[in-house]
């Protein structure tokens, strides 16, 4: 293939790509903040989603919703929070006593009281706290609860308040109804630059396409043994549904569980997004 119908195919690629699965992710990158905290990239996302859907977008950008274990990592989230150019009407709980708050990834959706880190939506994670006010941390795990939680008609999800509520100051955590659309707070996050860089793209073929389960992946040869690359499946929905780890050139692909239907690939490597495919399930 040519360079300039390569250099054409991978944007009619790209722009198919963010039309669709970036488009339900994050609409416009003005609305993403950036900043590093002890050598991770962190992203603050002004857009609004729930605590499952944000975390399932914190996923696709390569990283899981923010778990803050340590007063340092809570006291520079909470300046960049600060520093993002945030709206406070905009990222309101009605249940938060009215506030305003950015999704973190801790939960008690799988059982009620057990707060853990679970910010790739998984159901599982590490437990960080037990039960409501009258409870405590677990396994001496960093908490910066106000006088919360107290799942005040069911409350759910964790919320990094930007602003004071009749429980608590801008800082500390509250629990709010996982349904509530808020800005979102996303630790680890690829960067995803090379994507505008069509010299870094990596040459990644899948097939066949479409297939019925088994595909093969090829890599090229130049990061044939690095144990950085990675593969990410997506469904539709930009739900993570499958990550491998890429140890040779051809790789085995399993999907034959999956329902039909498109699904995207994510090639990352040292970090860093280096190609998206796309492949089609037809069982
Ligand atoms: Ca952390
Ligand atoms: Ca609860
Ligand atoms: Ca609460």
């Amino acid at each position: 293939m040519n360079k300039l119908l390569r250099f054409s195919l991978f944007f009619l690629v790209f722009a198919w790509f963010s039309n669709t699965a970036n488009a339900q992710c994050v609409s416009s990158s003005s609305n993403v903040y950036e900043f590093f905290y002890n050598g991770t990239h962190y992203e603050i996302i002004r857009e609004n989603k729930s605590w499952q859907s944000a975390a399932n977008c914190a996923v696709m950008r390569g990283g899981y919703l923010a778990e803050i274990n340590s007063q340092q990592e809570q006291d520079s989230i909470f300046y960049h929070v600060n520093q993002a150019g945030i709206i406070a009407s905009n990222t309101v709980a009605p249940d938060g006593g009215n506030a305003s708050y950015l999704w973190l990834g801790g939960n008690d959706l799988a059982s009620e009281g057990d707060w853990i880190w679970d910010g790739k939506n998984t159901g599982t994670g590490p437990q960080f706290w037990q039960g409501t006010t009258a409870g405590g941390p677990i396994g001496g795990l960093y908490n910066n609860w106000g006088f919360e939680p107290d799942d005040f008609n069911g409350q759910d999800a964790l919320g990094l308040a930007f602003t004071n509520w009749p429980l608590g100051t801008a800082g500390q955590w509250n629990d709010v109804k996982h349904t509530n659309l808020l800005y979102f707070i996303i630790e680890d996050a690829d960067t995803l630059v090379a994507l505008v860089h069509p010299e870094d793209q990596i040459e990644f073929n899948a097939y066949p396409n479409p297939g019925s389960g088994l595909f093969s992946v090829e890599l090229p040869e130049d990061i044939y043994g690095q144990d950085q690359a990675l593969i990410r499946v997506f469904d539709l929905n930009g739900q993570l549904v499958q990550e491998l780890r890429v140890s040779k050139r051809k790789t085995h692909l399993d999907l034959t569980g999956f329902t039909n239907g498109l699904y995207f690939l994510q090639l990352v490597n040292g970090n860093v997004v280096r190609a998206t495919e796309k492949i089609m399930l037809q069982k």
